[in-house]
């Protein structure tokens, strides 16, 4: 199962519908497709999205990090010797949804030598998620509107609602038109992507008591410390740790620092196997976890899914798994379906990655 070749594929695909939130907004999804390729005819695939205002990378830098630093690194190792692999990536530091990317592409060739699907390696708690859908930045009655549309079509009744804009009062108000018109059944939680200082974060929170909210994620920067553990102290509900703790060790600071009491998993910047970790040292340490979307593909979808369903407490609550309904296309030649406010491993050997060709041609940026 020896490495061979590892290849990085920028691609572009407009949003129907772009999603806004504090610290940016995506209009394209502007990814990088991740093929690693085996002397032994198999090939993994993964997508590593670029988010410079979370981790500092870009299509280009992914794409150029993959193919003159992380590719020579790994050729000619096998693809079980993923601690290997992994060491050899950790020289260069940051770069994590490229590292990420390479991961899941390792542990898709696994699944297919191995005749048995990734989900199962990893875990096999259950086949499938609760979804949860995040409502992105809208004057308020288009934010009820699109809760209602993806409710009433999906059958999603979990939301995280995006909040962080000035005033605060104006997220106040949003989330309590999503409540009255969404009524006490559905769960209703934010997302500041640290848009405000602590304390707009604790007034907001003070104002918001009544809405039933179930958790609070980076409401305010974990940078600014002390507002920060202020407010977590006096949060009512778990405050996730989001791009404040995209690894095993920043998690540990994080929760171990007071600042956040609940982890954000997501597979694009941390993979399976530092999933892995983040999920353990959480368990170990007793706080809730979250799956959540690094605005992915329906491939990075696929990803999250087959790893949030694997185990136990990530499969506990809803997975942020629909951001790539707001896509006009994608690349894989089955689309995902969300039914019921579920969405389902792919079954099969490895991750059950089957790219429509005509679509990754159409779609690419390098030919
Ligand atoms: C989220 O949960 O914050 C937006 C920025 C980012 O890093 O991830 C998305 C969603
Ligand atoms: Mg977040």
């Amino acid at each position: 199962m020896k490495i061979v070749k590892a290849e990085a594929i920028p691609f572009a695909i407009p949003y129907a519908k772009p999603l806004r939130f504090a610290s940016g907004e995506v209009h394209t999804a502007d990814h990088v497709l991740v093929r690693v390729h085996t002397d032994e005819g198999l090939t993994g695939t993964a997508e590593a999205p670029p988010r410079p205002y979370t981790y500092g990378e870009t299509q280009e830098s992914i794409v150029a990090v993959i193919d003159k630093i992380f590719a020579p690194q790994i050729l000619g190792l096998s693809a079980l010797e993923r601690e290997a692999v992994h060491a050899r990536l950790e020289r260069t530091v940051g770069n994590p949804t490229a590292k990420a990317a390479l991961d899941m592409a390792l542990w898709d060739i696994l699944g297919q030598a191995a005749g048995m699907p990734v989900s199962g390696l990893l875990g096999g708690y259950t086949d499938r998620m609760r979804v949860s859908h995040m409502v992105g930045f809208a004057p308020a009655e288009e934010m009820v509107a699109e809760a209602e549309r993806v409710r009433d079509v999906y059958g999603i009744t979990t939301f995280k609602v995006k909040v962080g804009r000035r005033p605060y009062t104006q997220d106040v108000q949003a989330c309590l038109a999503l409540r009255t018109a969404l009524g006490p059944e559905v769960e209703l939680y934010i997302d500041g992507n640290r848009g405000w200082t602590a304390s707009e974060s604790a007034r907001a929170l003070r104002e918001m008591a009544g809405l039933g909210l179930t958790f609070a994620e980076e409401l305010c920067p974990a940078d600014d410390v002390l507002g920060r553990r202020w407010l977590v102290a006096q949060s009512p509900v778990p405050f996730i740790a989001d791009e404040s703790a995209t690894r095993a060790a920043e998690v540990t600071r994080e929760l171990l620092g007071g600042s956040a009491t609940a982890i954000s998993i997501k597979t694009a910047r941390t993979g399976f196997t530092a999933s892995q970790r983040v999920l353990h040292a959480c368990e170990g340490l007793g706080v809730e976890v979250v799956m959540g979307n690094q605005i992915d593909g329906q491939i990075g979808t696929l990803c999250s899914v087959a790893f949030g369903a694997a185990h136990r407490t990530t499969a506990r609550n809803a997975g942020e798994l629909s951001n790539f309904l707001d896509m006009t296309d994608d690349l894989l030649a089955e689309p995902l379906a969300i039914e019921n406010g579920t969405l389902r491993v792919r079954e099969g050997a490895g991750l059950g990655i089957d790219l429509d060709t005509d679509k990754l041609a159409r779609y690419r940026q390098d030919r």
